[in-house]
């Protein structure tokens, strides 16, 4: 199979290029990756041999449908995808993961060529503590300008399918941790603020839950449903793990032999969404899937280990990022 793999240099699609190299010989991949700031050709190095990359963004049109007119399948993970971000600034969140999803759409709709979206559960908005987990029937009521895109996206997918016949599938996926990791993102923020020496950041009280998915078991997914996924189906991917804020900030904490009360709260996140969770009984019934890292806390001391052993790797973006964090206002706060 001829692959062309989008935001491939990001971090679920960096993991995703790893895997199907390492797993399926048969499969030439081609990335397409714009190197935003997200993106790191060095997530790559270990199969940089093995694979074409091309520098160039997935809203360029004639690059895209060249791309997509050499490959038979494409499966799409470049977004803009950091809800901070997108508080601070949305108009790329509507350019990459709007029109660039369309780009892309109009590209396999004109070479007919199988197409995976890659989504996350976050379209679906949030749950209060006693609601039953998202499931592929839950009405869109997304919260951010990420999500909302997100959402968008989705949107043009559904109508590529029913109204050109596209033969795509869908999923939506909980909340991944694992190598490769943007410093941004929550878990591997609070893991380099540790091995810094500094304590981790808190939004808020730290209540809100999040149902926590090891990468590796959600590229295992993606394979799942372009392998033997529906056409036009949407398949929700998580792996029952979920736990609040503070308690994994607790759990890290322990990792480093500190006190669990040895971090800061700061400034909440504007419109915060209270909680995630997944049913994946259709992905587990139907597909086969189950998670290899069903532990969250051995594959957080597995992910723990893994920035231990790679400062190189994101030591040149770690000040620049905490230093974006105190310029948006975030402050330590002291709570009633
Ligand atoms: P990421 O921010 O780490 O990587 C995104 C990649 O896309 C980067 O390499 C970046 O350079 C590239 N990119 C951005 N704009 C581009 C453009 N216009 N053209 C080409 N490339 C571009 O993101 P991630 O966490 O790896 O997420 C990948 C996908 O998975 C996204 O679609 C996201 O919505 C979805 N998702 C993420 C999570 C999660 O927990 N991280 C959960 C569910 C779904
Ligand atoms: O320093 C922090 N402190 C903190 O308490 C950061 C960066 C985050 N948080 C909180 C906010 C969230 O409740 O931790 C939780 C997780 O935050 P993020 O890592 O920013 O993830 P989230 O907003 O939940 O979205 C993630 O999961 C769904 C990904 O970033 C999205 O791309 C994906 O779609």
């Amino acid at each position: 199979m001829r692959l062309l793999v989008t935001g491939g240099a990001g971090f679920i699609g960096a993991n995703f290029v790893q895997l199907t190299v390492a797993e399926r010989p048969d499969t030439t991949v081609t990335v397409l990756d714009a190197l935003t700031y997200a993106g790191n050709r060095a997530s790559l190095d270990p199969v940089a041999d093995r694979i074409d990359f091309v520098h160039g963004d997935i809203a360029d049109l004639d690059l895209v449908d060249e791309l997509v007119s050499g490959v038979d399948a494409v499966v799409h993970f470049a977004a803009e995808s950091h809800n901070d971000n997108s508080l601070a600034e949305p108009w790329p969140f509507v350019q990459t993961n709007i029109v660039g999803t369309y780009s892309l759409l109009q590209a396999v709709r004109r070479h007919d060529v199988r197409y995976h979206h890659v989504s996350t559960d976050e379209v679906y908005g949030d749950l209060a503590p006693q609601d039953p987990p998202f499931s592929e029937h839950t009405a869109y009521n997304p919260s951010s300008p990420y999500s909302a895109t997100k959402a968008a996206s989705d949107m043009l997918v559904r109508a590529w399918v029913r109204s050109f016949g596209l033969r795509a599938t869908l999923s939506n996926c909980s909340n991944n941790y694992g190598p490769y990791q943007h410093v941004e993102k929550f878990i591997p923020r609070q893991i380099t603020n540790l091995i810094e020496g500094v304590r981790p950041r808190l939004y808020g009280a730290g209540h809100q839950i999040r149902d926590w998915i090891h990468v590796e078991d959600h590229n295992r997914a993606v394979w799942d449903v372009l392998d033997r996924g529906r056409i036009g189906r949407t398949y929700l991917i998580g792996a029952d793990s979920e736990l609040d804020n503070r308690t994994v900030v607790e759990l890290l904490l322990a990792e480093f032999g500190r006190e669990p009360d040895d971090f800061d709260h700061v400034t909440d996140r504007a419109g915060h969404d209270q909680r995630y969770a997944i049913d994946a009984g259709p992905l587990r019934e139907e597909l086969g899937w189950a998670p290899r890292y069903a532990d969250f806390r051995a594959g957080l001391s597995a992910t723990v280990a893994w920035y231990r052993e790679h400062e190189s790797w994101w030591r040149p973006v770690k000040a620049a990022t905490e230093r974006a964090y105190t310029d948006a206002g975030e402050r330590t706060i002291s709570l009633p």
